[in-house]
């Protein structure tokens, strides 16, 4: 039997673990709401199509998809329908799903301030915590209100960013679409996309053109678009992706370099070329540069410059790449031409700190090699989670000696195909409360041992103790995401930053700049400090499935904000340059 897939994995995945909370929401019995999640796990697990699976009747075999699930999940596989979830969805306030989204509060929660005070969306929700009925419920008391009430002003705050890596992927079609359209002259990205900030408010787009109104037209209707909220002359509003506002300003070709510079910003950065164009006789403004002491777009008047370079040069500056335009000392720098030459993500050469199936990762080492040989890379590090994280499925002593030896074959495999590509064995340590995970004598085995903090203590001090105790060690190379922040989502954790980063710097440890999207940890606005100091950066992807290896792209992004140049960055080195970087912080503690 040939079937049309009209939903994949994930997809049902999301659906069956939406059932399952629903159904915690009616208070159904934890026996069954648990199958569902547990189902949903299943399924973003497989290795195989899952229609294939449907197709040749094999769900009945897959663990833990009874009879009931079967039926469910073949109907949304066939039809991209669920009757079931449909029925269970509309029996329910649709506002109420929403409040699982705030820390602290779960299913059995939401579900009692919905029986005993009708609260059934955020709104209502903040007016009962503020007149102090939330409170006054069994089980709940004055300091769960204030805790919940403190989880919805931590959600309005973020409710208008975005992420990078999502306002990217909404953005590059569009980009690309814009490119193609005969009456673009060029076009670009501007405002914080463009200066690869970590979290964005919204997307814009910049084209020139002779034709603005067939261009917006156009731009209006592009696939991605949900919304259209404004469409003028020169420029349009639409919301993109997941809900984020996307401009497009379209102006002549020769306003096309100054309305660059300046919708690229930052406001702190435009202030500061305002100021040195005034101090020069000239004015600059989103028009242009002008011969002139007052504020003007008279085309006469304007000082011919075809692209960004000219006007940095007009203003006694190299060019500034968008990266680096905040203010934070990229003037000084470009006046004695003392930019650095900042790294580019194809200089990358592999990650050193990635998951496999053998803990938390999805995809097997097979396809890991196969993935990276697909991206040209040189090497790729398994760093697999250490026994502490039993949640992870960490690896305890037996397991990754287990997993060492298999990459030694896979290594001997692929010097006797001729192929330069080699994994690197390794872990991701935790970081206990006394110590490592691993005694020193398995770390010493592996080519690459990353050190993380993964439960924090509450204490400052002591969070700092324990990293600057991981960076004395001298088997560990690398501290993983040093602060254990997500973006949007949680705080980094208490920490002195600046005693991390020094002991580092004595130890030859090196930090990781985490490029999974929401934690671009360490952060940017720390690099060129701990640069300075002579720390270096890795920037790993921290992959758990495939898809992630392209996050190297986003993490020398951030990097290039952080103002490192390839010899900042460990993992531009070739392999044997790598292997003697490994050696070193060894070598120099008399250990190897
Ligand atoms: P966002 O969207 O909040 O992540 O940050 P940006 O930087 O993209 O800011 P946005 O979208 O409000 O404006 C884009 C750029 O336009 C901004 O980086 C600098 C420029 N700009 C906007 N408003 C002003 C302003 O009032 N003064 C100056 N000097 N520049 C401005
Ligand atoms: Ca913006
Ligand atoms: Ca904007
Ligand atoms: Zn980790």
């Amino acid at each position: 039997m040939a079937i049309v897939l009209r939903m994949d994995k994930d997809a049902v995945a999301a659906v069956l673990a939406e059932i399952g909370t629903l159904l915690e929401l009616k208070g159904e019995n934890p026996f069954k709401t648990r199958a569902y999640h547990n189902a949903a796990r299943t399924l973003e697990g497989l290795t195989e199509p899952l229609s294939t699976v449907v197709a040749e009747g094999r769900l009945g075999e897959v663990k833990g998809i009874g009879d009931a699930l079967k039926e469910k999940i073949t109907t949304l596989v066939t039809t991209g329908r669920l009757p079931y979830y449909e029925e269970l969805k509309a029996s329910l306030p649709p506002g109420l799903v929403d409040l699982l989204q705030l820390q602290g509060v779960g299913p059995k929660k939401v579900k009692k301030m919905y029986d005993e005070l009708g609260i059934d969306s955020m709104e209502s929700l903040e007016a009962a915590c503020k007149a102090g009925r939330v409170a006054a419920l069994d089980g709940f008391g004055e300091k769960s209100q204030s805790k919940i009430l403190e989880a919805i002003a931590f959600r309005s705050r973020f409710a208008s960013r975005h992420r990078l890596s999502d306002a990217l992927a909404a953005s590059e079609p569009i980009l690309e679409a814009l490119r193609e359209h005969p009456d673009v002259i060029r076009c670009s990205t501007a405002g914080s996309l463009r200066r690869s900030k970590e979290v964005i408010g919204d997307i814009d787009f910049l084209a020139s053109s002779r034709n603005p109104k067939s261009v917006l037209a156009y731009f209006v209707q592009q696939p991605g678009v949900q919304t259209i909220l404004a469409q003028g002359d020169t420029k349009a509003s639409v919301i993109v992706g997941k809900g984020i506002q996307a401009d497009l300003r379209v102006v002549a070709d020769d306003e096309f370099a100054s309305a660059l510079a300046y919708f690229t910003g930052s406001k702190e950065h435009n202030i500061v070329m305002r100021q040195r164009a005034i101090s020069r006789g000239l004015r600059l403004n989103e028009y242009g540069l002008f011969r002139s002491t007052v504020e003007t777009r008279d085309p006469a008047l304007r000082v011919y410059c075809p692209d960004e370079e000219s006007i940095f040069r007009e203003l006694g500056l190299t060019y500034i790449p968008p990266e680096l335009r905040e203010d934070q000392g990229e003037f000084a720098a470009a006046e004695g031409g003392r930019l650095p030459r900042l790294v580019e993500w194809t200089e990358l050469k592999g990650s050193l700190h990635n998951h496999s199936d053998w803990s938390d990762g999805r995809d097997p080492i097979e396809s890991i090699i196969a993935r990276a040989e697909e991206l040209g890379l040189s090497y790729w590090a398994i760093t697999d989670h250490s026994r502490a994280s039993f949640q992870a499925n960490g690896l305890d002593v037996a397991r990754l000696h287990r997993q060492r030896e298999i990459i030694r074959k896979h290594n001997e495999e692929l010097a006797r195909q001729g192929n330069e590509f080699r994994l690197l064995t390794g872990s991701e340590v935790d970081i206990l409360k006394d110590g490592l995970d691993f005694p020193d004598h398995e770390l010493a085995q592996l080519d690459v041992v990353v050190a993380s903090l993964h439960v924090p203590s509450s204490d400052e001090a002591e969070n700092t103790r324990r990293l600057i105790r991981a960076a004395e060690n001298p088997w560990v190379h690398i501290i993983g995401h040093t602060t254990g922040r997500l973006l949007l989502d949680r705080d980094a954790y208490k920490i002195n930053l600046n005693a991390v980063i020094d002991a580092c710097a004595a130890t030859g440890t090196w930090i990781e700049l985490n490029a999974a999207p929401a934690r671009l940890d360490m952060d940017w606005r720390h690099w060129h400090a701990a640069r300075d100091k002579g720390v270096r950066c890795v920037i790993n992807c921290d992959a758990h499935r495939l898809d992630h290896f392209n996050w190297l792209r986003l993490g020398a992004g951030v990097a290039r904000k952080g103002w490192l140049t390839k010899a900042d960055v460990i993992n531009t080195l070739s392999l044997t340059d790598l292997r003697i970087a490994l050696h070193a912080k060894r070598k120099r503690m008399g250990k190897a």
